[in-house]
């Protein structure tokens, strides 16, 4: 009888995604992997992609027609849903105009100074076309700046596919099995020291050892590429003092928590502020931006004014600028972040609550509206504890959910994301699913 059910369910999901699965064929012809990102490719959870047809508020419907509520949020950006009005209204008149020019345009003054504004250690920033040219211009500067080599990153940060970054790195990297990836020299990763995150005494003996050799130190302050993992108390603080009393770059990665987990990011949560910020995802609206900034001192050695070289054809793009303005001006508005954390909160306590219920071990992490439910029996503080998850529950998770027409992430080592436009219902309904989900997995 089982089997039956099984062939049953297996059949349905046939009929149910037979044009995703169209699609994905085709696509492996000519794009490796049929995607173009890695770990959109269901690759740590199995079955094939969904492929998406459209968003619009909280979900998104695939080309079979099947609608989700989407936790994905296109990883992060989407922190007003799809289409929210005001940025699609900003997008269209723009594009009006013209869609590129090479040259200055006054839009970009106007996201740098709702960035500047926003995130107080940011004197000036430099735009560029994702989170990964902004870590990577970041570090050059860093190394420019000081004229030192070695960079301090954290076993199971992500920070884009830097070369010099992909070492013990998070997300993708470590969902697919090459959190240190093959194809970079040895020569570009002896400079890149990786270390335990969330430990503040390696830090401080690396920094005895070699502190006066280290460039920077580069961290998410909430690790969001491992699940979700916040800093352990007087953590930042003491990176903080560390960087000081070595004449190191602090740079805090708020390419994901940038305008999620407070208008200000993660150094207005914790108050504690880096030397240089990267940011993307949110300031771009669902358009490719990032960027990197910081004290003007540092900011300065940046070419054209100073000899760090950076550039980017579309860096500053009106489109992409006018979709971030707009975004940011939305979540200026009053109450967004009380609404957002009331949102993920009680959407949290639903998942720890169907978990607990159904007596499967999990592990719960939430910051603001960026969330994770580890399938760990114990607390997950850091990259080792974060490995140590059951993956296999994780995916059977991930499918549940699925069927039940809830999109979350295909990793556990990802974030979930609530967005301005996932309403009570949503929020009801997606408990519910978790809540039976759980209870099938014991
Ligand atoms: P992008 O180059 O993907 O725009 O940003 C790289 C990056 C840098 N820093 C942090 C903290 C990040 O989270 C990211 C990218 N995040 C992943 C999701 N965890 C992007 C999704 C993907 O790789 O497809």
């Amino acid at each position: 009888m089982a089997k039956v059910s099984f062939f049953i369910i297996f059949a349905i999901i046939m009929v149910l995604n037979s044009k995703s699965k169209e699609a994905f064929e085709q696509a492996c012809k000519t794009i490796p992997g049929g995607v173009n990102s890695p770990v959109r490719a269901f690759g740590a959870v199995g079955n094939d992609p969904l492929f998406i047809e459209s968003g619009h508020g909280c979900h998104i419907t695939d080309i079979d027609g099947n609608k989700f509520i989407d936790y994905v949020c296109s990883w992060g950006p989407l922190i007003l849903g799809h289409l929210e009005e005001s940025v699609l209204e900003s997008i269209k008149l723009t594009l009006e105009k013209g869609t590129s020019f090479g040259a200055p345009t006054q839009l970009e003054i106007q996201l740098a100074e709702l960035v500047t504004d926003a995130v107080p250690s940011i004197e000036k920033v430099r735009m560029v076309n994702s989170g990964t040219e902004a870590t990577m211009s970041a570090i050059r500067l860093a190394r420019g700046y000081t004229g030192r080599d070695l960079v301090v990153k954290f076993d199971g940060c992500y920070h884009g596919h830097v070369d010099g970054l992909l070492v013990q790195a998070g997300s993708g990297a470590t969902t697919l099995g090459s959190p240190t990836s093959p194809g970079v020299p040895q020569d570009y990763i002896r400079n890149t020291l990786t270390i335990p995150y969330n430990d503040i005494d390696v830090v401080k003996e690396v920094c005895d050892k070699k502190g006066k050799e280290v460039a920077c130190i580069i961290l998410e302050p909430i690790a969001g590429n491992m699940g979700v993992i916040p800093p352990k108390k007087g953590y930042l603080e003491g990176l903080r003092e560390l960087a000081d009393s070595h004449g190191i770059v602090l740079i805090f990665d708020e390419v994901m928590t940038g305008f999620r987990v407070a208008y200000g990011g993660a150094q207005e949560l914790y108050n504690v502020t880096p030397d240089l910020t990267t940011l993307g995802k949110i300031i771009g609206g669902g358009l490719p931006v990032g960027a990197y900034g910081g004290k003007s001192q540092i900011m300065d050695f940046i070419s054209p004014n100073g000899s760090v070289y950076q550039a980017g054809t579309l860096s500053g793009n009106p489109l992409a600028m006018a979709s971030g303005i707009a975004t940011l001006k939305k979540l200026q508005e009053e109450g967004v972040y009380q609404r957002l954390e009331l949102s993920s909160e009680r959407l949290a306590e639903g998942f720890r609550k169907a978990a607990v219920d159904a007596g499967v071990p999990t592990y719960h992490a939430r910051v603001g509206s960026m969330l994770c439910t580890f399938f760990h029996d114990g607390e997950v503080v850091d990259y080792e504890s974060a490995k140590g998850c059951n993956t296999q529950r994780y995916a059977s998770y991930f499918h549940g959910m699925l069927e039940r027409g809830v999109y979350f992430a295909p990793s556990q080592f990802e974030a979930s994301f609530v967005s301005t436009a996932h309403g009570g219902e949503d929020i009801d309904a997606t408990i519910q699913a978790s809540s039976e989900v759980m209870k099938s997995l014991k």
